[in-house]
C-alpha cells in the first residue's frame, strides 16, 4: 500500500510534557516518525508520496476557524507574552464548572479554554507539522478515493484526541476525521475503528450526533486509564447518531485473548454499517511494556490485528496515532500493514 510521509513533522519537537506532578521527559517525539518510516521501508510495504496540500478547507469541515486561528499563532503568541527564551507551551489554568469558557486577546486563556491536558506543548513547528499531517491524511484518502485498496498516512503529531475544538493527548487536528470526513463529502460511507490503547475522544465527540460516520474505539478501561472522562459504554451517540459510536473499553493488563474478542465484536458492527471505506486509526501502544500504555500484545498480535482488519474487505486508510516503546514501534506498525495486505 502507498504510505504518504513528509519529514515535516520534525519540527515539532519539544522536551518535556508534564505529568505525574513534575516534568517528564516527552514521549512523542520526531524519533517515532523516522522508526516507523524506516520500517516500512525495510519492509517493502509501500511506494512513499509527499502530501499533496489541501488548504485549511477539509481541516475547517472539521474544526472550527477559531480554534484553528488560536493553534496557528499560539506560539507566537505564547512568546510575545512570556519571551522568547522558552522551551514550551503549555497552559496552567482552565475554565472549570461555573467559570466561563470564554478567551480573550490572553493566550494562556485561549490555550486553557482550548486545551485539555498537560501533556500536548506547544513549539515553533507544531502548526506547521500538525497541517502537513492533515494533508497526510487527505491524501491517503484521496489515493483510496481513487481506486487504491489501502493507504497509510504517516501522520505525526497523532489526531484521535483532538475534537472540533479541542487539542491534547499529544494531538492538535484530528486527521482521521478530517480524512473521513472528506470522503464523506465525496458521498462515501465511512467508519471508524480506532485500535489504539486510548480512546479517540476527539473522532468520538466530533461524530456523535452523526449516523452517517459510524465510530468505533477499542482501548483501556477509562475508570483507570487516560483520557478518563471519556471512552464508557454508555456513550453510544446523540440524536440522530444514536448507535453510531461504540465503545469497547477493555481492562489494563489485556492481551490477545480480549484484544481478539473486541476486534471481532467491532468488526462486526462494521460489516453490518457496510461503510464503502475504512479508516482505521492506528495505535501500536497497546504492545506489552509500552511506556503511555497497559496491554500486553506482542509478537504476531499485530499480524492478528492486520489481519483481522484486512479480511473486512475494505478500502482502508490507515492513519498513526500512539506507540512509545521505540525498540518494537517500526515493527509492530509493519507487522500490521504486512499483515492486511497479506489477508
Ligand atoms: C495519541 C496518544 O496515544 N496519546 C496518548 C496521550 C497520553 N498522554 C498522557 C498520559 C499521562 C498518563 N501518565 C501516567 C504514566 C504512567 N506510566
Ligand atoms: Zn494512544
Amino acid at each position: 500500500m502507498k504510505t504518504v510521509y513528509s519529514d515535516t513533522h520534525e519540527a515539532h519537537a519539544y522536551t518535556s510534557e508534564f505529568e505525574r506532578g513534575h516534568l517528564t521527559p516527552a514521549r512523542e517525539i520526531p524519533a517515532r516518525g523516522r522508526l516507523i518510516l524506516d520500517a516500512v521501508r525495510a519492509r517493502g510495504i509501500g511506494p512513499l508520496s509527499e502530501p499533496a496540500h489541501f488548504g485549511n478547507e477539509p481541516i475547517l469541515r472539521v474544526h472550527t476557524a477559531e480554534f484553528v486561528h488560536v493553534l496557528e499563532h499560539a506560539w507566537s503568541r505564547w512568546t510575545a507574552k512570556y519571551g522568547f527564551d522558552l522551551r514550551e507551551a503549555i497552559p496552567s489554568v482552565w475554565p472549570g464548572r461555573g467559570m466561563r469558557n470564554i478567551h480573550t486577546e490572553d493566550i494562556e486563556a485561549a490555550l486553557g479554554c482550548y486545551g485539555f491536558d498537560t501533556a500536548t506543548p506547544i513549539v515553533a513547528g507544531t502548526w506547521t507539522a500538525a497541517r502537513a499531517a492533515a494533508d497526510i491524511a487527505l491524501t491517503a484518502a484521496q489515493f483510496v478515493s481513487r481506486g487504491e485498496r489501502a493507504a497509510f498516512a504517516l501522520t505525526r503529531p497523532p489526531g484521535h484526541h483532538a475534537a472540533s475544538d479541542l487539542y491534547g493527548g499529544y494531538c492538535f487536528l484530528n486527521n482521521a476525521a478530517i480524512a473521513a470526513q472528506y470522503l464523506v463529502d465525496q458521498g462515501r460511507r465511512v467508519a471508524l475503528l480506532d485500535v489504539d490503547i486510548h480512546h479517540g475522544n476527539g473522532t468520538q465527540a466530533i461524530f456523535l450526533d452523526r449516523a452517517d460516520v459510524l465510530t468505533l474505539s477499542i482501548h483501556g478501561d477509562p475508570e483507570r486509564f487516560y483520557p478518563h472522562f471519556s471512552g464508557y459504554v454508555d456513550e453510544t451517540g446523540t440524536g440522530a447518531g444514536e448507535g453510531f459510536n461504540m465503545n469497547y473499553p477493555l481492562p489494563l493488563g489485556s492481551g490477545w485473548g480480549t484484544y481478539g474478542q473486541a476486534i471481532e465484536a467491532a468488526s462486526e458492527r462494521v460489516r453490518a454499517f457496510a461503510p464503502d471505506v475504512l479508516i482505521v486509526p492506528l495505535g501500536v501502544d497497546t504492545h506489552l511494556d509500552d511506556p503511555v500504555g497497559g496491554f500486553r500484545l506482542e509478537g504476531s498480535d499485530f499480524q492478528r490485528l492486520g489481519s483481522a482488519l484486512g479480511k473486512l474487505g475494505l478500502p482502508t486508510v490507515f492513519t498513526m496515532e500512539g506507540g512509545y516503546r521505540l525498540d518494537t514501534l517500526g515493527s509492530a506498525v509493519a507487522d500490521v500493514l504486512s499483515a492486511f495486505e497479506a489477508a
